[in-house]
């Protein structure tokens, strides 16, 4: 059985201050038997990621810390970008890539998500590839076809023994921040379809071993129906990642 997943992804939100609290009051309200049976992460701002990395170390709480973003080169002119090899050291253990954000506001096509998957795997961490259609594309019946083939694209060239390593996220552009959530059935009928592409891939071993979340407006009211399709394995939550205990409570919901 695959392990749940609650991933938060602060997005541009707290500065380090604000951040170090966050962290801390995500230590203070974390009940250590949740450990066991579901993983959580946090993907705070780059500059965030060192001191809440050590908040949870300092307090030996079972949360990881990832990016929300990479360049894939090791070292070079890049002005502005960061490498694996930095995110790191820094502690990650996992990058989102190919966030809608980073897609639809800066420019990052299907070629740069392959590219960022393939340098994550390379250094040893997670990436959570993200995919997911438009309204339009919705509105016009194509967004079974559509992810699939996000989900080829960001996949080019990523064998087997990656793929497991890889976490998948659908995230119906439709439904980011906007407090409408792709229904339970909706959802679904996407995972399902991204795990019918892992198997044609990979077989169905490794589809079965590879973690798909929903994003797109989870909270607490929605958590829990989300979770119990077959093919959802856990959450990608922004906005309601920012407050500790509203946060915790949808890692409870995975319990
Ligand atoms: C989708 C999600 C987190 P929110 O972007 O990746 O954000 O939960 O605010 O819709």
């Amino acid at each position: 059985m695959r392990t749940p997943l609650i991933a938060g992804n602060w997005k541009m939100n707290n500065t380090i201050p604000e951040a170090v609290v966050l962290a801390q009051d995500i230590c203070n309200n974390f009940e250590r038997d949740w450990a066991s049976e579901v993983d959580v992460l946090v993907c705070p701002p780059a500059l965030d990621i060192k001191p809440v990395k050590t908040v949870f170390e300092f307090d030996r709480v079972k949360v990881q810390v990832g990016a929300q973003n990479v360049y894939w080169e090791e070292s070079g002119a890049f002005t502005g970008e960061l490498s694996c090899g930095m995110l790191a050291s820094a502690g990650c253990s996992a990058v989102i890539v190919g966030h809608s954000e980073r897609r639809n506001l800066f420019g990052e096509t299907n070629e740069d998500v392959n590219r960022k998957a393939k340098a994550v795997l390379a250094a040893r961490m997670t990436p959570i590839v993200c995919v997911g259609e438009s309204l339009f594309v919705r509105e016009a019946g194509e967004a079974v076809e559509y992810v699939c083939s996000q989900v080829e694209a960001a996949l080019a060239g990523i064998d087997e023994v990656e793929a497991r390593s890889c976490v998948i996220a659908y995230e119906p552009v439709w439904a980011i921040g906007t407090g409408r959530t792709a229904t339970p059935e909706q959802a679904e009928e996407i995972c399902a379809a991204i795990r019918g592409v892992l198997a044609r891939r990979y077989g169905s071993d490794t589809a079965e071993a590879v973690r798909i979340l929903y994003g797109g407006s989870v909270n607490i009211g929605n958590i829990e129906l989300l979770m119990a399709q077959p093919d959802i394995d856990g959450g990608l939550v922004g906005g309601a990642s920012l407050d500790a205990r509203g946060f915790l409570s949808l890692v409870r919901a995975c319990v």
